[in-house]
């Protein structure tokens, strides 16, 4: 393994940006409309077209003894009561966990097991919760407050992230707003 320096990025919570930027990735909806169960919703909102999310991904090597780590923010709305999520994804090298530090905002983590089992938890994401994500677990960032939140993860480098099986089959529940509370839900289109 060659040297590298030792480096800071600074995350400025006044305009959501880090310094330095590193590979920023946005998702708008049209990046990912069919992950919301609301087809007529989602084609509503789809000629607005909102940002859903950002993420700043730190340039540091994508491989084995480095640590990968960056900062996303996913924004405040919804999709027909559906919050908006990250995609969410299994690590290609499903022996790889992760730590997540939200840094502002309110949300849950949506994790789930591969199938058969396909065994789902949450975890609440409130400033300063250092969430954990055991190997194996697919994860996905849910925003259920009204300012954006904000999370730092860290992951082996190696990791890399797998989005087709959640792209097909997406997650066995949803998280939608009911009465103005966060609720979990079956997803009607989770195959069995
Ligand atoms: C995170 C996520 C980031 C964006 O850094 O990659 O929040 O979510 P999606 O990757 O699901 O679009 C992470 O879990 N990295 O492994
Ligand atoms: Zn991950």
């Amino acid at each position: 393994m060659k040297y590298m320096d030792p480096f800071n990025s600074k995350f400025n919570a006044a305009d959501l940006r880090l310094k330095p930027e590193g590979d920023l990735i946005t998702r708008h909806l049209s990046d990912m409309d069919d992950m919301y169960h609301d087809r007529e919703a989602a084609d509503e909102l789809l000629e607005e077209n909102p940002l859903i999310y950002r993420y700043y991904n730190v340039e540091v090597p994508e491989e084995r003894g480095h640590l990968a780590h960056c900062v996303s923010m996913v924004f405040p709305g919804d999709v027909g009561g559906e919050y908006f999520m990250t995609k969410g994804h299994f690590h290609e090298i499903e022996d790889t966990a992760e730590i997540y530090y939200t840094i502002q905002g309110r949300g849950k983590m949506l994790m789930q097991t591969p199938a058969p089992e396909s065994r789902v938890e949450t975890v609440d994401m409130l400033p300063g919760n250092i969430s954990y994500v055991p190997p194996l677990w697919a994860h996905r960032t849910i925003n259920t407050g009204v300012q954006p939140l904000v999370f730092l993860a860290v992951y082996p480098g190696e990791a890399g992230h797998e989005y087709g099986i959640i792209e097909e089959k997406g997650f066995k529940k949803i998280l939608v707003e009911e009465d103005g509370e966060p609720v979990l839900k079956d997803n009607p289109e989770y195959p069995d």
